[in-house]
């Protein structure tokens, strides 16, 4: 038998065969993929075959087929074992809001840069408008407009009000999404709206978030009615840049990889160098000052010292 892992307890699989049946398995030993040393070796999507142990549908897992991609993150401070979130992902939404708790664009960034390494295409969508003010507006049109000229996708929509459902579920038709945001923002909202029999629990806004717990506790992947799957995941404080090399980050902003090969030094990196084509795209306006600030404060992370998600 063959199926998609859609949730994963720890020591409990549960896979989804084509057909739609859901059997409840097990793995045995340790299994090494990929070659990356993780703590949990199978995830959310990851497709595997299975034979069955009894009648009663418990399965045991045999053997996972090779990953198109995967997202990781470093499982602690100490350990540089990794562990994996989801595999096989088509894309990535981005759930932001400029309303509360609004969502920095250090946050936003991180995450784009850590996509674009796993070559993960990333859509941002901008929850909460029903909640706008004044200000929360004024800070959507700039990152709408900033994000969208970039290249990445952007969407405005309201899980409470209802905004754009229509265009959101277009946007999920057939394929396999991770929601991904900070805790509080809406995801777990968006998706009963997309798909109200599936009841996920929500949070209350309140200093609830702010203790960094979650409401969803663990990644989970849900099939729609319309076709395709929703990978509804914790509320993230970070972003984890694993095994990042910072030579490669400024390749990982569309916008300054434009600008770079006209750099006078083919090894610029866009700090202090004489004739950077990157900084005076910056000064001209071309590049947008808070994604090249968000440039720099990612080279000066500590990657490997920073425990990116929120601890449950
Ligand atoms: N007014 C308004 N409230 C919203 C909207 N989307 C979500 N909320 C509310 O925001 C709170 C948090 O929503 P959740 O869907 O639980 O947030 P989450 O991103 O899943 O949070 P975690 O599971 O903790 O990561 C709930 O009280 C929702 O009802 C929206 O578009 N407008
Ligand atoms: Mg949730
Ligand atoms: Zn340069």
């Amino acid at each position: 038998l063959e199926g998609i892992v859609i949730k994963s307890t720890g020591s409990w699989y549960h896979v989804q065969t084509e057909t739609g049946e859901i059997y409840e398995c097990k793995i045995k030993g340790r299994f090494r993929i990929d070659g990356i040393r993780s703590t949990n070796p199978i995830a959310v999507g990851d497709k595997v075959v299975f034979k069955l142990l009894d009648k009663k549908g418990v399965g045991l897992i045999t053997q996972i087929k090779p990953r198109d991609n995967y997202l990781v993150r470093k499982s602690s401070n100490l350990s540089k074992a990794s562990h994996i979130i989801a595999a096989n992902i088509d894309q990535a939404l981005l759930i932001i809001t400029t309303a509360q708790p609004r969502t920095l664009t250090g946050f936003i960034d991180r995450f784009l840069v850590t996509a674009e390494a796993y070559h993960i295409p990333v859509k941002i969508i901008f929850n909460k408008l029903d909640l706008y003010d004044k200000e929360a507006e004024e800070l959507d049109n700039h990152l709408f407009s900033a994000y969208s000229k970039i290249g990445y996708e952007c969407m405005r929509t309201s899980a409470i009000r209802g905004d754009n459902m229509d265009m959101l579920s277009a946007l999920m038709k057939n394929k396999v999404s991770l929601l991904s945001g900070h805790s509080g923002v809406g995801k777990s909202a968006l998706v009963n709206a997309i798909q109200p029999g599936l009841k996920l629990k929500t949070g209350e806004i309140s200093e609830y978030h702010n203790k960094g717990k979650h409401t969803t506790t663990f990644a989970e992947m849900h099939p729609l009615d319309i076709g395709g799957y929703i990978i509804d995941t914790p509320g993230i404080k970070g972003f984890g840049l694993y095994d990042f090399v910072k030579d490669e980050v400024a390749e990982r902003f569309p916008e300054m990889r434009e600008y770079m090969v006209e750099c006078r030094f083919n090894n610029c990196t866009h700090t202090h160098e004489p004739d950077c084509a990157v900084k005076a795209a910056v000064e001209a306006g071309e590049i947008e000052a808070f994604r090249y600030q968000n440039y720099l404060n990612i080279l000066d992370d500590d990657y490997l010292d920073v425990n990116f998600w929120e601890n449950k």
